[in-house]
């Protein structure tokens, strides 16, 4: 049923009456905010429950994403559009002198991950739901999200991100759902009939809750469920756990969120925490099949379930699955792996080797001792199967347990019939480098998906003005099929167009300029080149590349030299015991403060570090971009994704020929990018001839000394020990990251920059071909491509949405 204006009226009328007694004109924008998103749950929570009934009914094979993260952001917004409501609500609120956008603001960013990767999650778990399939998603729910950052003196602290406070909207809690997860103790196998079976003694057991959160297809799309795990004490086991402490240890389980990203920590709550949903969703999976499906023949399970591991965070659900078949249902050993083979596939999201986790035997055999026994016999097969077929040298570099530790993406990629990266050179690069003698021994498993995003939430929701004026040109389709955004090029010569992409942009720039001034106090001049770095703080990004163009551009305008106006804006969190990351913030802050307070400057450069970068603010700062900054050392941005956002919204792309960079080159044509920097070979072999001397390189240009002078000789206040840590980091020959190696082609891309800056029609062109080819990057398409190659999916047939 479409919403009209009127009903929709009555409707808020009615929630707030009852939640709060109140009415429109006394309500505030958290008491609306609730009665909207009641609402909304109204709207679709008929279809949920329906499609639940349908996949029953037709048993058609379903996927279970399993990811330690997901990061959907704020949800009122994206479910308004994805019910079609949108247009209506935002009228309707207008007519009441009601904004929807500060109402929207009062909901929390559900940031239950840390960046592209749980951002990937959340947006596939859209694609899903939006393209036909059903797919669930599987994860923990966090009482805390990913901190929140604020800058004191330039440094970064960390608060708690204290999201569940108010309660969120969206969940369901499902205690009939719930199961029980073991942990520790000792594990005897004993005869059973002629079975060996483990007797456990002395373990704890821990209740894992399920909340389940909507996720609301697009139009005519599915309302699926992303099930969110939480820890309790089991009510029958109270007694085990007597003091206060006890139950806190429960649950502390799921109570933050890691805040690493490209990196791990080999804590033993993390440990917990990966296999606490694991073995959650896995015996969810194993109840719905048996149970709902009433399905006794566990063969069969490939044909109806495919589980994602996404990253090698939930590698334990090849073991766990191995248990709940050969212990639990008693299959065979052969017949569970070859059924857990076919139903398990992995995605690789990183090269980096402080990303790989790898845990401790003694730590896994003390925490999970059953599941310390099936990796050890899985390791065990492994190796006797390929002796004899390779080298003993293959064998050892390619087995799970080796040097006292676990190898999580071996047993990842030997438990998978797929694995896949996430861009075509990364997908590369784990064929040829990192796991080549994996793909030796499977060539058939590996294959690229290149990431997407959802271009609904980056256009329709953060860009409404962009959208329009598709709408006005291409028509409205392309919100249905983004191939249609192609047609925007044929505007290419159009100068009424080109105007006005370029007054869009102005004003989304304007708007930016406000809540700037709103948060820090700062001026900026919404007419400069709107020059946008936002990602994780991490030195393989090299945000250091950006400040030393900075202080290059600062120290030319103090000597007279004229540049267009720049306003360079920042958005990173680092992770808290990462000390280098850090010292780059403070360095940065400290910077800008002295940029932004000398007169001598006038105004031509300003440097904003904005706090805390999350989702919501991502939306603020991407459809004001100018500049996009894609500048990480080559090979190491598996894939990048705020490279595609911001292409999508008409930033011109400043890039190392790096992950998805190089497919946005591909897509949009040489002429319509700045590319610059070493090429994956060049990379290469620095490292294999140790042959990277950057003090030669110091010492024979002038330009750079001078800008890499400014950290140490005290033309930054404030930052004495940060700015040498820096300079020591960019000199020794051992930095990986080869900053000033890509030092001078950046300062010649970012001339260019500045030479087209002032070509006002031909930016516009090039803005207006990357907006076109940014439906390249929809994740549907990515999605139909998993869906197909990886779990054979096939679309639930529904009626159309009656929602
Ligand atoms: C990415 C991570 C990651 N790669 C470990 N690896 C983590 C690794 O908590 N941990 O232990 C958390 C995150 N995240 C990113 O994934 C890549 O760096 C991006 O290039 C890529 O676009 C994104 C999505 O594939």
């Amino acid at each position: 049923m479409q919403l009209t204006k009127e009903e929709f009226k009555k409707r808020l009328e009615r929630k707030l009456d009852n939640y709060f007694e109140e009415d429109v004109k006394s309500a505030s924008n958290s008491d609306l905010y609730a009665a909207v998103s009641a609402i909304v749950r109204d709207g679709y929570t008929p279809q949920w429950r329906r499609i639940r009934i349908a996949e029953t009914n037709q048993k058609q094979k379903q996927v279970y994403y399993f990811s330690i993260e997901f990061l959907p952001g704020t949800l009122l917004k994206s479910n308004l559009l994805n019910l079609g409501w949108l247009k209506t609500v935002r009228e309707a609120l207008a007519d009441l002198h009601l904004d929807l956008d500060k109402i929207a603001a009062a909901e929390p960013d559900m940031a239950l991950g840390n960046g592209g990767l749980g951002r990937l999650a959340a947006a596939f778990m859209d694609s899903l739901a939006s393209t036909g399939y059903t797919g669930n998603g599987n994860g923990i729910r966090y009482k805390y999200g990913l901190f929140k950052q604020k800058f004191v003196n330039g440094y970064q602290k960390e608060l708690p991100n204290d999201w569940l406070k108010k309660e969120d909207h969206w969940e369901v809690r499902r205690e009939s759902k719930s199961v029980l997860v073991r942990f520790g103790g000792k594990v005897n196998m004993v005869d059973d009939n002629g079975w060996m079976t483990p007797q456990y003694e002395g373990e704890r057991v821990v209740r894992a809750v399920p909340y389940d959160v909507a996720v609301v297809g697009y139009k005519d799309g599915l309302t699926n469920t992303l099930r969110l795990w939480d820890a309790e004490v089991p009510p029958e086991e109270e007694l085990n756990y007597p003091t206060i402490t006890d139950r806190r240890r429960v649950e502390d389980l799921t109570s933050i969120l890691y805040p690493d990203d490209s990196n791990y920590e080999g804590r033993l709550l993390r440990l917990k925490q990966e296999y606490f949903f694991v073995s959650a969703g896995l015996q969810s999976i194993l109840n719905y099949y048996t149970k709902d499906l009433d399905n006794k023949d566990l063969t069969k399970l490939p044909n109806y379930v495919a589980v994602h591991i996404n990253d090698t965070h939930p590698a334990m659900a090849i073991a766990e699955l191995m248990r709940l078949l050969v212990d639990e249902h008693r299959v065979d050993w052969d017949t569970a792996w070859n059924i857990t083979q076919k139903v398990m596939s992995y995605t690789n999201h990183t090269i980096m080797a402080e990303a790989m986790e790898k845990w401790d035997v003694n730590m896994m055999s003390q925490l999970l001792p059953r599941i310390m026994q099936i990796i050890t016999e899985i390791d065990r097969r492994f190796c006797v199967g390929l002796k004899g077929h390779v080298s003993d040298d293959v064998i050892e570099r390619t087995r799970i347990i080796k040097n006292g530790q676990v190898q999580m993406a071996h047993l990842a990629i030997i438990g998978s019939h797929s694995i896949n990266g996430v861009a075509a050179l990364h997908t590369q690069l784990l064929e040829t480098k990192v796991l080549k003698d994996f793909y030796n021994l499977y060539p058939d498993r590996f294959n690229n998906k290149t990431n997407g995003i959802t271009l609904r939430r980056w256009l329709q929701i953060a860009n409404p003005e962009l959208s329009d004026l598709l709408d006005e040109t291409i028509g409205k389709n392309w919100r249905n099929d983004s191939d249609e955004m192609l047609n925007f090029e044929k505007y290419y010569h159009d100068t009424k167009v080109l105007h006005k992409l370029s007054d869009i942009k102005l004003d989304n720039k304007k708007k930016l300029a406000k809540f700037i001034k709103e948060r820090t106090g700062i001026v900026v001049d919404p007419t400069a080149i709107f020059d946008v770095q936002v990602k994780r703080l991490h030195a393989y990004k090299r945000q250091t590349l950006k400040l030393l163009h900075i202080l290059k551009l600062y120290q030319d305008l103090k000597a007279g030299i004229d540049h267009p106006k720049r306003v360079v804006i920042f958005g990173a969190k680092a992770a808290p015991s990462y000390v280098f990351a850090k010292q780059v913030i403070k360095v940065i802050n400290e910077t800008a403060n002295m940029i932004n307070n000398d007169p001598d400057v006038n105004d031509k450069l300003k440097v904003i570090f904005l706090e805390d970068y999350d989702v919501s603010l991502a939306e603020r700062i991407i459809p004001a971009a100018d500049v996009s900054e894609q500048i990480s050392t080559t090979t190491k941005e598996a894939s990048g994704t705020s490279n595609m956002k911001l292409m999508a919204n008409g930033a011109l792309t400043v890039a190392t020929m790096d992950g998805a960079n190089i497919e946005i080159k591909d897509a949009v044509g040489e002429d319509n990018i700045f590319s610059f920097g070493l090429n994956k070979d060049q990379v290469y072999k620095y490292y294999a001839e140790h042959s990277y001397h950057p003090r030669e390189m110091y010492e024979n240009d002038a330009v750079m000394k001078k800008a890499v002078d400014a950290l140490i000789d005290g033309t930054i206040p404030n930052c004495s020990a940060e700015g040498q840590a820096l300079f020591n980091n960019f000199l020794g020959d051992n930095e990986q990251f080869l900053v000033l190696a890509d030092f001078e082609a950046y300062l010649r891309a970012q001339a260019k920059i500045e030479q087209t800056w002032k070509q006002k029609r031909l930016w516009e062109q090039m803005s207006l071909v990357n907006i076109a080819h940014s439906e390249r990057f929809d994740v549907d398409k990515t999605i139909e491509r998993y869906a197909e190659d990886i779990w054979h999916l096939k679309k639930l047939e529904v009626e159309k949405a009656d929602r």
